[in-house]
């Protein structure tokens, strides 16, 4: 369902001449406003007159998170406290976090793009939205929370956690839409068949799902085993949250990208080169309305590629394909390039092992060394060693295959590897540094 037609299904001509009114202001907005854009436009040259095409937008300075961390905690920000109402900041894996700010009208338009994002999932007024997404300075709850409210539907603000509980609460309350992260709801799979739950049983529809890479293969066996369609959401905190692009109900073919509000390009990540539609590189968004905290291409790290065909579900919104990892996730075996994803596609296919795994990684000598642990599920963990044996080796073997890289494939007992309520850690970093 679309919920608003005016601006997702607008022809793209009047959506690209909205982004070029929308990019002047906001170029004109941090070049007086946040001392960092103007010193930086300053140095290139670069004046807000400048921008004339939608195309000048490369003459605009790139935005990286360490340039965030070198103006901690409130110095990109361009409105003044009094302005601002809500802080949230992204948990840094390192040090500091990064603190983001929103005023009034941004937490408006942020409810907004949520409430479009569930719509998308065909969620609606009288609907039940169960949120396990974490509460608190992370985005995920607060943020898909307002969204839900503003869609006219019910919230349950479950935040993470006690997982048994959350599914007395799917059993008794009846939620229609899930929100959590992938990694959460194959957890609660587990654990519901764990008490004897029939998912189809439950009133559960569609899984709104993300803040992590997933593959297709994990969406297969969510909607499977939660009985409901999952769909991909994406966001980050340093652009607004959740909320920034979800897939259609009707297509489930990459998620449209909110373009009213945010101008996405692709460029390589070597060479800063802009690419073509269709051409996988790093994702960097121009936040276009954005008051409090509103950023120049900042750089994601995150890869995928921009389509702009139409869709069957009538928005002319840009999709962006479900994300291969962060450029900081790829993974360097003896000099060949892996991401964990490409490793969960692999596993995803083969039976006789579960959907629960990690990656250690490590160092012999020179060399980088990947070990792929791997839950045998119950059915298999019985089999003989020789049959476990070969298992094993068929993995190794499709992995060489796919990748050309040589990894060990160690099979793991059912339930050994932690299971997440946020974000999975999939890669364990041994290396000494
Ligand atoms: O994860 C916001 C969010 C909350 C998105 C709930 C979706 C649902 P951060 O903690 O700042 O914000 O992490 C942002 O998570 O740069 C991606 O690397 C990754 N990420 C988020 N959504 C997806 C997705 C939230 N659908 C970082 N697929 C991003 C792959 C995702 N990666």
């Amino acid at each position: 369902m679309i919920r608003d037609v005016e601006h997702e299904a607008m022809p793209r001509e009047d959506l690209e001449a909205l982004q070029l009114r929308r990019l002047q202001a906001v170029v004109e907005r941090v070049y007086h406003l946040v001392p960092f854009y103007r010193r930086r436009m300053d140095e290139m040259g670069v004046k807000p007159g400048h921008i004339r095409t939608l195309e000048d937008i490369r003459l605009l300075p790139l935005t990286v998170k360490q340039d965030l961390r070198d103006n901690y905690p409130f110095g990109m920000f361009a409105a003044p406290m009094d302005q601002i109402v809500r802080l949230h900041a992204s948990s840094g894996t390192t040090g500091k976090p990064t603190p983001v700010a929103y005023t009034q009208r941004d937490l408006e338009t942020w409810a907004e793009l949520m409430a479009r994002s569930l719509a998308a999932g065909g969620a609606h007024r009288g609907d039940i939205v169960h949120v396990s997404y974490g509460y608190g300075l992370f985005t995920g709850g607060l943020g898909v929370h307002y969204g839900a409210e503003r869609l006219g539907a019910a919230v349950i603000p479950v935040s993470g956690g006690q997982t048994r509980r959350q599914i007395m609460l799917i059993q008794d309350f009846g939620p229609t839409v899930i929100c959590c992260t992938p990694s959460f709801a194959l957890y609660l799979a587990e654990v519901g068949q764990e008490m004897g739950v029939d998912f189809a049983k439950t009133k559960l529809r569609v899984g709104v799902l993300g803040a992590e890479p997933w593959t297709e293969g994990m969406r297969a066996e969510i909607e499977k085993r939660l009985s409901l369609d999952a769909l991909d959401i994406y966001g980050l905190s340093e652009i607004l949250g959740p909320g920034v692009a979800v897939e259609c109900l009707e297509a489930k073919a990459g998620l449209h990208m909110f373009e009213d509000h945010f101008l996405p390009e692709i460029i390589n990540p070597t060479t800063l080169e802009p690419l073509a539609p269709g051409e996988t590189g790093e994702l960097v968004i121009t936040t276009l309305t954005k008051e409090a905290f509103p950023l120049l291409r900042y750089r994601t790290r995150d890869l995928t590629s921009l389509n702009y065909a139409p869709c069957i579900c009538g928005r002319t919104m840009a999709r962006i394909s479900r994300f291969q990892g962060r450029s900081d996730d790829m993974l360097i075996i003896r000099g060949v390039n892996v991401f964990p994803s490409q490793i969960e596609s692999v596993l995803m296919e083969t039976p006789g092992v579960a959907p629960h795994y990690q990656l250690i990684v490590d160092r012999d000598g020179q060399l980088d060394t990947l070990e792929v642990q791997v839950e045998v599920d119950e059915g298999a963990f019985s089999d003989e060693v020789k049959q476990l044996q070969a298992l094993a080796q068929g993995i190794q073997r499709k992995i060489k295959d796919y990748f050309t890289v040589s990894v060990k494939v160690k099979l793991v007992e059912p339930q050994s590897i932690p299971r997440s309520e946020g974000k999975a850690k999939r890669v364990i970093d041994k290396r000494p540094h």
